[in-house]
């Protein structure tokens, strides 16, 4: 079935159940929706109203700090890593999430295997190459829905949602994955990026609203 026939069955059957007086089934969303967060069909951009535009050719990610192996990936050189797919929800801090991203390209651990961070590196920088940055704990990046993200919904993944390439880390609100990404750095000590300067939580649990302090 192709996805507009998929979604106007939905739609109709919504809507019959709509005129029978039968209410949604509240129960499986409320345990899937993070505390005070509204669910969106859309997908709402959010940027610092730049979206740098990045010739592939030029395109670059870096990875440096406390490693044994530092890397400049080049495009073709990143995509010559093996290749995962990964679908999950994406929960923005300004209260909307999206379910069932389907996100495509590199492991945060393919990468880490890649450049064998030292034991003393504990925390991971992710900058953008729109002036963007932000932290996470070495551990939380090991999760195996944590990606570098090339595609979504098996598309390239398009500039305005931070394209080429952006950091997808679903268990943790949207601003802990840097879109536009162009290096990591691996850390000892913990560096806060750009809204951890500005009052949000360093952790940033969707589950615990660990939105802001
Ligand atoms: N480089 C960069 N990454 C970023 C941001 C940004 O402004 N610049 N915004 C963050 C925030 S607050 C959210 S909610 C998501 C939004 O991603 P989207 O625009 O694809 O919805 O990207 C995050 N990553
Ligand atoms: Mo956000």
């Amino acid at each position: 079935m192709s996805k507009e026939r998929y979604i106007e069955a939905k739609q109709r059957w919504a809507e019959k159940q709509k005129a029978r007086g039968v209410t949604a089934r509240a129960t499986a969303s409320r345990e899937r929706l993070p505390p005070g967060q509204k669910l969106t069909t859309g997908f709402p951009v959010l940027d610092l109203g730049v979206q740098p535009e990045i010739p592939l050719a030029q395109w670059t990610l870096t990875l440096s700090g406390l490693v044994t192996k530092p890397a400049v990936l080049d495009w073709a050189a990143f995509n010559a890593l093996p290749q995962v797919e990964d679908t999950s929800d994406f929960h923005c801090v300004t209260t909307w999430s999206k379910y069932d991203c389907r996100w495509g390209g590199v492991a945060f651990t393919t990468l880490y295997e890649l450049v064998q961070p030292k034991p003393e590196a504990r925390f991971v920088y992710f900058t953008g190459y729109d002036g963007y940055s932000t932290n996470v704990a070495l551990e939380q990046c090991l999760d195996d829905d944590v990606l570098i993200a090339t595609s979504f919904d098996g598309q390239p993944l398009s500039r305005a949602h931070g394209g080429p390439a952006r950091a997808i880390l679903p268990k943790l609100y949207a601003w802990k994955g840097s879109k536009f990404v162009r290096g990591l750095t691996f850390l000892a000590e913990d560096k806060p990026g750009f809204w951890e300067v500005r009052g949000y939580s360093n952790t940033a649990d969707p589950w615990t609203e660990d939105r802001y302090g």
